[in-house]
């Protein structure tokens, strides 16, 4: 293992000339600078590199990983299957690395990104226990100027935002939460050595996919769980199981096959699983049931992949909901708690989850489900949580409560263009040029940001399309002798209003999901993701084929 960037001791100038010693502080210079060190950091340090460009990487976290780094909770596992959620730019890799299970589990995943750092030698220029605190544009050398929490200071022409999408934990300002007296812990960022939950009394406040996975295995371990649920999630069951030698083999066999397929599919990946090219409308009730029944019995995202219109008209929505709830009624013994767990919003509108016998659980005589759509939480007492006057007496609390998504953490930088600042540039919400770029910050590029199809696909399909369309842009102007790129706010505009175009035409927009910023208190409800990979790719390799339509370059 390669040893990470140290910075060197800072050294100083002295001018006695006057009197007065000046100290100056020597400054590193790059071509860029990356802001963090998950999968889509990873990959543009080491194709800048391979490019011919300097770059340092700054990481909060103490090594590589991104959000595999710190959502270790119990049951963390990727959604979308080991063979597709990896990276393709490297047939070496393809080939070398060996998953284990269908869906791969946190310490897996973050075993394969520490593998890629070893192996193309990344961490060289990686700067970790390192958070940018500032980076400022000046309009005059066209150069970004970064300041770390270390104290130091550093240059680069390019500012490449690689801070992931669930990345800065949402943990809600809950009446007196912080006189609780025990432990509690927010899944997105679990401790290090684990957590031991025998024996005690757990609250998990929150429902949606961490919720989800964690649930049915802390309630194997604490003598009570209790769960406070805001809405129901849909879910369907993983059917996680090993991966075989033949299913690897076959794989690898065309692997790249499987990335270009993938490439063509809405979500970036799932080219294994056919997709449905009719409405679920157009097919008689018996035809339509043994079709969920089928991909139910498959399991994971597929559920969904049967008809073509499951998330354009909602009385095709509704064929697919009304099966989860089905199963949801068979499956839950008692009617009171089933009916709890019934949702009724939309099914896919808030992304679906993933599980392994999740409505099982409340099954078990050790669990307790407590709704708090009608009474919201009340307050966190040393000693529980209280809701309708009820006190629910806990050891210990693990806020299952998501992520301010998308946005958060790229706002905690304070990035500054010449003439605003990003918080400024989105008060209103988010507001890109194709999810990459944002018209104000100069040489500033976002991967999977807002407006880019980023949460709804593979995320490393969509990191990979952004980071070669940024490697490629530098390139174009070393080539062309630019210092320069700008997104205008003619074409700015005009995307923002392609995306709101777009996700108005699916039913995304029907329930207060992350997506919108729904789940954290005043945060503007603007639709950030964009339905749909395949166009969305074309268009970006068509507006570099135009010279960087839409963006000014000098
Ligand atoms: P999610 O999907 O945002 O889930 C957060 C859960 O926490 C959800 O059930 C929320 O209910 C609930 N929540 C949030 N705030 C509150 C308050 N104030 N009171 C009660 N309940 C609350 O985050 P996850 O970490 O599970 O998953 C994020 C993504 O990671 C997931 O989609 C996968 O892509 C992986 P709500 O639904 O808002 O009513």
């Amino acid at each position: 293992m390669s040893r990470p960037v140290r910075r060197r001791p800072r050294t100083a100038t002295y001018a006695p000339a006057s009197g007065v010693v000046h100290v100056t502080e020597q400054v590193e210079e790059f071509d860029a600078v990356i802001v963090g060190a998950g999968f889509a950091g990873m990959y543009m340090l080491h194709t800048l590199r391979e490019h011919g460009f300097t770059a340092r990487v700054f990481e909060v976290a103490g090594d590589v990983g991104g959000t595999w780094y710190w959502n270790r909770y119990p049951g963390a596992r990727c959604d979308v299957e080991s063979l597709e959620y990896s990276y393709s730019f490297s047939p070496e890799l393809e080939q070398e690395w060996e998953w284990t299970e269908r869906y791969a589990a946190q310490p897996e995943i973050l075993r394969y990104a520490q593998h890629v750092a070893d192996r193309f030698d990344l961490r060289r220029d990686i700067q970790f226990d390192t958070r940018v605190q500032s980076a400022d544009f000046d309009d005059t050398v066209a150069r970004w100027t970064i300041v770390t929490d270390d104290g130091t200071t550093t240059r680069s022409q390019f500012l490449v935002m690689a801070v992931g999408c669930l990345s800065s934990t949402n943990l809600p300002e809950f009446p007196g939460r912080d006189s609780f007296a025990g432990p509690s812990y927010h899944t997105g960022k679990w401790p290090h050595e684990g957590v031991d939950f025998t024996g005690r009394r757990v609250a998990v406040i929150g429902t949606g996919s961490s919720a989800v996975q964690s649930i049915p295995i802390i309630a194997q371990q604490a003598a009570h769980l209790t769960v406070f649920q805001r809405t129901p999630a849909y879910t369907v069951p993983a059917h996680n199981r090993p991966l075989t030698d033949a299913e690897i083999s076959e794989v690898k066999a065309d692997y790249q096959g499987l990335r270009a397929a993938n490439r063509l599919m809405s979500g970036g990946f799932g080219a294994r699983q056919e997709r449905g090219e009719i409405s679920a409308l157009e097919v008689d009730d018996e035809t339509r049931v043994a079709e969920y029944a089928r991909r139910w019995d498959i399991g994971g995202f597929t559920f969904l992949g049967g008809f073509n219109d499951l998330l354009l008209h909602p009385d095709s929505n509704e064929t697919a909901a009304r099966f989860v709830r089905e199963r949801i009624a068979e499956t839950v013994h008692d009617p009171d708690t089933a009916a709890l767990l019934t949702p009724t919003h939309v099914i896919g509108c808030k992304r679906l989850c993933i599980d392994t016998g999740y409505y099982e659980t409340f099954n078990r005589p050790n669990v307790t489900l407590v709704d708090v759509s009608q009474q919201p939480i009340e307050q966190i007492t040393p000693t529980g949580v209280r809701v309708g006057g009820v006190d629910h007496e806990v050891d210990a609390i693990v806020f299952a409560t998501g992520f301010d998504a998308m946005t958060g953490s790229l706002l905690k930088i304070n990035a500054r263009g010449p003439h605003t600042t990003l918080q400024d540039a989105w008060e209103a919400g988010p507001r890109t040029y194709l999810g990459l770029a944002v018209h104000g910050l100069p040489n500033m590029f976002t991967i999977s940001g807002p407006g880019s199809p980023s949460v709804l696909t593979n995320m490393i399909t969509s990191i990979e399309q952004h980071v070669e369309w940024i490697r490629d842009c530098m390139i174009a102007m070393r080539d062309r002798g630019h210092q320069r790129i700008e997104a205008t706010e003619a074409a700015q505009e005009g995307w923002v209003a392609y995306v709101n175009m777009v996700a108005d035409m699916t039913l995304f927009p029907t329930c207060n999901s992350w997506y919108l910023g729904a789940n954290v208190p005043g945060k503007s409800r603007v639709f950030m993701p964009l339905p749909g990979f395949p166009p969305y790719a074309e268009q970006c390799a068509a507006v570099a084929a135009n010279g960087y339509e839409g963006f000014q370059l000098s």
